[in-house]
């Protein structure tokens, strides 16, 4: 009796293990941040695709969105765009989430 107690448990755990593992992957995507996070940045204009509706950035850590310093593309309206020049320093706000992130505004250091 002692005998079939343990093996109806063993395969009761072999059972219930499944669902365990297939719990996991659901609660590790809801521990990520939702996508479209923003969040404010400092950095020096290294280039400009107007054509492209591009920037590039080289940018300091912005511990927001786990970014360390680096130089990056991000997308930008027209606008925005036109206020920039090579070298010039920026404080930004920076929208991503959705493929390339994008600078939603720009302000003065
Ligand atoms: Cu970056």
């Amino acid at each position: 009796m002692i005998l079939r107690t343990a093996v109806l448990s063993l395969v009761l755990l072999a059972a219930a293990a499944p669902a365990a593992l297939a719990q996991a992957p659901a609660d590790a995507a809801a521990a990520q941040p939702p996508a479209g996070r923003t969040a404010q940045g400092t950095g020096v204009v290294a280039s400009i695709d107007a054509a492209g509706g591009t920037v590039q950035l080289k940018h300091d850590p912005i511990p927001a969105l786990g970014w360390p310093s680096m130089t990056m593309d991000f997308k930008a309206a027209p606008a925005l765009i036109a206020k920039l020049k090579v070298g010039q320093k920026i404080a930004f706000d920076v929208s991503e989430g959705h493929g390339v992130p994008e600078i939603t505004a720009i302000r003065k250091p």
